[in-house]
Parts: C-alpha cells; sequence; structure tokens
C-alpha cells in the first residue's frame, strides 16, 4: 500500500519538513541570482491619496529567495470541511455530483488527446471573471460549519483570517522563483477576515486575447487526459467519446493554518482513488497533469525546476498526497504514464543546482499573509488593496477606495451583515 495514504496527522507535513531540512543541511548553496534588485523601483500609484499610508517604495515586501531560507513554517494538515460542484452550465450546487473516480492507465497508453477538439469541446469562458463567489456561495450554504464561537460584536464572523482560491496561494508560494509572470492580488478585510482574490494583470489579459490555435489546442490537452482517466462513478469506466466540458468542476474546501493564519481556501480536484478503503479527503484525492516528454538532461533539469515546483505547490497546499503525470509527445499522443508522491517530490529534485526550496516557497507565503495583515487594516467591504508582484521587484501596493476593484458581491456583504447583527446585536 502506497504509504502516503496511511494519514496519521500531520505525517506527511512534518516529514516534508524534516525532508527539507536534510537536504539544506547538505548542500547549504547560495543563490546567486537576482542580484539586480532594486527595492525602490515600483512606484505607487494610488487611485486615491491615502494619508500616512505606503509613502514610495518604503514599505514593499522582499521576494528575494534568500529572505525566506529558514526553518519550515507551521502548517497544519489540511482538513476538508466541505466541498462544493459546478455543473456544464457553471451552476453551483453545495455537494460532489460532479466527483470522478481515478482508473489507473496503463503505463504506455497511446492516448490521442487531440481526439474531439473539435467537435466534443465546450470549453468555458474565460472571459467571465468568478473573482470568489462559488467560495462565497458555499460559505454562506455552511456558516454552522465556520464560526465555532459565539463571537461578539467586536469579533470575526468567520473563524478564519483568509478566505481565497488555492490557485492564488500557489500563486504566493512560487513567487521567489517566477522570472516571467507578476500577479495582482486584491484584498478586503471585511467582518475580521481577509478575502483574497485576483485580478487579472494586462500582460495576461493580452496573453488570454491572443492565444495561438495551437495554445488553444494544447490547453484541451490537459482536460481530455482527465477524460481518459477518470469514470463518473466508482465502478463505471472512463468515457473517452464523451463531450468534454470545462465549466464542470468539484472543488474541496479546506482549512489549515500556516503559522498564525488560519485559512479557508477551495481547489479544484480532478479525481479520488475510488478504492472504498482509501482515506478521507484530501488524502484520497489525485491531482492530474499532463507534460511534454522527457528526451534530454536538459529537459530533465527544466522539468525539475519549474513543473515539479507547481506541482507541488499546488496539491501540497491542500494536502493532496500524488500526481499522476501523462507525458505526451509534440502531437498530443500520452506516450508515458507517471505517479509523483508530493512527499518524494523534494528528494526528486536534491540534484539539482540552484534548484526551489519548499521552505522557501512557504516562509514568503507566510510573510506575505503577515504583510496582508499590516497592511490591510480597514474594515470595509468595498475597500480594495491591490498587492502587486512583478518580477525581480518587491511586492508593492496601492489602496482603492473608488469600487474599480471591489469584490465582494452584495449578496453576500448583506447576508453576512444582516445574520451576524440579528445573532449577535439586537
Ligand atoms: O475566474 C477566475 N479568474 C478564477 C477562477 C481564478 C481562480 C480560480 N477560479 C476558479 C474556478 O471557479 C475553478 O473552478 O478556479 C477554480 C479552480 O481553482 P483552483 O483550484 O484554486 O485553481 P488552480 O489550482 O490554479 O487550478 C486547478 C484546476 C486547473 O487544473 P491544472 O491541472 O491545469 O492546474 O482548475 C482549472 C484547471 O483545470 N482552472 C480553472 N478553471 C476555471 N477557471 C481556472 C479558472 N480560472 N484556472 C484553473
Ligand atoms: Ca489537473
Amino acid at each position: 500500500m502506497d504509504p502516503h495514504r496511511s494519514h496519521n496527522p500531520n505525517s506527511s507535513f512534518r516529514t516534508h519538513q524534516s525532508a527539507y531540512k536534510r537536504e539544506r543541511d547538505d548542500c547549504g548553496r547560495q543563490y546567486s541570482e537576482r542580484k539586480h534588485f532594486k527595492p525602490q523601483h515600483h512606484q505607487q500609484n494610488q487611485s486615491g491619496p491615502t494619508p500616512g499610508q505606503n509613502p514610495l517604495g518604503s514599505q514593499g515586501l522582499s521576494t528575494r529567495r534568500e529572505q525566506y531560507e529558514r526553518n519550515f513554517p507551521v502548517y497544519k494538515q489540511p482538513v476538508e470541511v466541505g466541498c462544493f460542484s459546478l455543473d456544464s452550465k457553471r451552476r453551483f450546487f453545495n455537494d460532489s455530483r460532479q466527483m470522478r473516480y481515478y482508473v489507473e492507465p496503463e503505463k504506455n497508453p497511446n492516448f490521442d488527446l487531440k481526439d474531439g477538439y473539435k467537435d466534443r469541446y465546450v470549453k468555458r469562458d474565460d472571459r467571465v471573471k468568478e473573482k470568489l463567489d462559488h467560495i462565497l456561495r458555499w460559505i454562506l450554504a455552511n456558516r454552522s460549519k465556520l464560526s465555532s464561537r459565539e463571537t461578539t460584536a467586536s469579533s470575526c464572523a468567520l473563524d478564519v483570517d483568509f478566505v481565497t482560491w488555492r490557485g492564488h496561494l500557489t500563486k504566493l508560494l512560487t513567487t521567489p522563483y517566477e522570472a516571467r509572470e507578476g500577479w495582482l492580488l486584491a484584498v478586503t478585510k471585511f467582518k475580521g477576515t481577509l478575502y483574497i482574490s485576483e485580478v487579472e494583470t494586462e500582460a495576461a489579459r493580452r496573453e488570454r486575447e491572443n492565444r495561438t490555435e495551437r495554445h488553444e489546442e494544447m490547453m484541451y490537452w490537459g482536460y481530455k487526459f482527465e477524460q481518459y482517466t477518470c469514470a463518473d462513478n466508482v465502478h463505471s469506466l472512463p468515457d473517452p467519446g464523451g463531450v468534454v466540458n470545462t465549466n464542470e468542476a468539484f472543488c474541496t474546501v479546506v482549512q489549515t493554518r500556516l503559522a498564525d493564519h488560519r485559512l479557508l481556501f477551495s481547489g479544484e480536484v480532478d479525481c479520488r482513488d475510488k478504492d472504498p478503503k482509501a482515506p478521507a479527503p484530501p488524502a484520497c484525492y489525485v491531482e492530474l497533469k499532463t507534460s511534454a516528454e522527457i528526451c534530454t538532461p536538459k529537459q530533465r533539469s527544466n522539468f525539475h525546476r519549474f513543473k515539479l515546483l507547481k506541482w507541488w505547490a499546488q496539491s501540497f497546499l491542500p494536502g493532496v498526497p500524488r500526481v499522476v503525470a501523462g507525458f505526451r509527445d509534440h502531437d498530443g499522443v500520452v506516450v508515458g504514464v507517471e505517479t509523483f508522491p508530493i512527499s518524494k517530490i523534494s528528494h526528486l529534485i536534491k540534484n539539482e543546482q540552484n534548484c526551489w526550496k519548499p521552505t522557501v516557497c512557504m516562509n514568503f507565503c507566510c510573510d506575505f499573509l503577515s504583510f496582508v495583515k499590516r497592511i490591510a487594516t480597514e474594515d470595509n467591504p468595498d475597500l480594495v488593496y491591490l498587492f502587486s508582484y512583478e518580477p525581480h521587484r518587491d511586492v508593492t501596493y496601492t489602496v482603492h477606495k473608488d469600487f474599480k476593484y471591489t469584490f465582494l458581491p452584495p449578496w453576500y456583504v448583506e447576508e453576512i451583515t444582516s445574520s451576524r447583527d440579528s445573532h449577535h446585536q439586537s
């Protein structure tokens, strides 16, 4: 049996920590990149003057790796507190109807990922920005699970410090190693909880609007691989003849703690182990990926340095223990399938020069969240603190009172406000 499925509380997390320490003690390398760091380069352009806040260049957060090479922070084993589904029309359901079951393919399956791209593909409209809406819907439907304490008027409505998507946290974890893509994260403090929602950068919008036909098709390949390896029911088989509809999603909602930050986040889960003896979620979940086949040492090194960083960060956060990768050729045919246990990824990359380190990722995320707590102090559902990262720069922020970036919807703000008032104030 896969040892990663026997789930003692905190086991994979603590094991991971000690493995990391060994790695650091063994090689203790100094990073030589990013020498041209200019802490005061990025200037603030606030949408309205906010006296006393962020004077030019003096309050950024460093993204230099060296700053974050310390002991692995406490990261509590994530606990699934619920889930939800989005159907073929992107409608929300407070249940697991979109859960799928992993059916292990053969090692060299020759899956044709191009099949169905022209005639059996319904693509989600990625111009529609859903922000945190689905998570907020889940919160309203499950509030009793979240506020255990009898809160007083001055304390928070939910017993968490941060609410966000897992994907946003993944971006934070990989920031010290991200040399190509910046990000914008909007933060609003409401009833004591900080909500983090991504804003598409200009560069990302341009890229989305100018994708080549080849790129569009390659984006389909990942979803097609899911169709070859997932069944809709425990006892059924995958149906490669069906339609691929990327509106459909099953999302887990987990609670955990990073140092003193209590987190609630949701992430899309591809499928689960169908063995009835499999451990409880999230330990039974499987993340599916496709990647170009590895033919040269250079390709292997790039795979370790860039791809495994993203895969590790994404699955480590919610406690998903394994990634199943389909390696495909240039023509979109899967020529090999391999399983990567998340707890083994840090060993795999050990021999790579100047490679990424889990502890740097987690410490940066932790310090970013502390930075957000320090800056985003005004409790106001319409106010947005916009945090910005551009490669090789500090994280900076601007404050927006003009509704341009406001993302908490009125239906959420009103429901939280009115139910809290009726419970605790009048
Ligand atoms: O509208 C938006 N800008 C966003 C929507 C931003 C961030 C998230 N979302 C939501 C959607 O509701 C989606 O159901 O993304 C959910 C998934 O969130 P996540 O798990 O936090 O995102 P991430 O870890 O980045 O991606 C997980 C999977 C991806 O699989 P791969 O193997 O490629 O990592 O979710 C899919 C994709 O299959 N995915 C998305 N689905 C819908 N909208 C999006 C997206 N924007 N991004 C990734
Ligand atoms: Ca996936």
